[in-house]
């Protein structure tokens, strides 16, 4: 455990979320995206299926130990890609914004990414599929703008709205951790970042 205090404040705090907005510059945000590119290769997106059987809007892959699943038997962490070959390595511009900002000596055994076309949302959840609920979850968002929303521990209770641009980064930790969010929509097309448009959001968790 890293004191809060001496990590970089962040610009908002949302229901205990850190936003620190614009973090990436424009050079970093593109360094990242080339290195998501060769994740997606190596490990190309797909639709997990949800709960209730229907399959997600968002695109999703991973990269690290693990990796974020869903399907009939439910959600969980998967050691390979659903083609059977191992999650490629976690892109290290994003270990180092962990390093600067997570406040964490593990270290993060997945980068779940995921990817928003025009009409991909996801609806309030909790993030539990994990084991250690006080390893906090970084993300970062590139390319379009997006309507996060972040309520309390409770499902259905009030909740606030963000919208996060290209370049935010914001830590979920401390009670925020166990908060339910979602992203309602994206502005596709707001941001040149990604040539076809498009959301990309990483998510460094702590899995085991
Ligand atoms: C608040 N992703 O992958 S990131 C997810 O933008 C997920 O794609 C959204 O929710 C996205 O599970 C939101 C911000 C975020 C991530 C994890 C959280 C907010 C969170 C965990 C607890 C509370
Ligand atoms: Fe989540």
């Amino acid at each position: 455990m890293i004191d809060e205090e001496s990590l970089p404040q962040p610009d908002i705090t949302l229901g205990g979320a850190r936003i620190y907005t614009g973090w990436l510059n424009k050079a970093l945000q593109l360094e990242l995206v080339e290195q998501v590119r060769e994740v997606v290769v190596a490990a190309p997106l797909f639709s997990p299926q949800m709960r209730g059987g229907r399959k997600m809007s968002v695109r999703m892959t991973s990269a690290g130990a693990f990796g974020w699943y869903g399907d009939a038997r439910g959600y969980r962490y998967i050691d390979r890609h659903p083609s059977g070959r191992p999650w490629p390595p976690i892109p290290p511009l994003a270990l180092d914004l962990w390093d600067a900002l997570a406040g964490s000596v593990q270290k993060p055994e997945c980068c779940l990414v995921n990817f928003y076309g025009a009409d991909a949302r996801m609806g309030m959840h909790q993030d539990k599929d994990e084991a250690d609920f006080s390893q906090p979850i970084l993300s970062i968002s590139l390319g379009d703008d997006a309507l996060f929303r972040v309520g309390g521990a409770a499902r259905g209770g009030k909740s606030v709205s963000h919208w996060l641009g290209s370049g935010d980064v914001v830590i979920l930790g401390g009670k925020a951790r166990l908060a339910y969010h979602g992203i309602d929509r994206i502005r596709f097309g707001s941001s040149s970042l990604l040539a076809q448009g498009g959301r990309l959001n990483l998510t460094l968790r702590v899995v085991s």
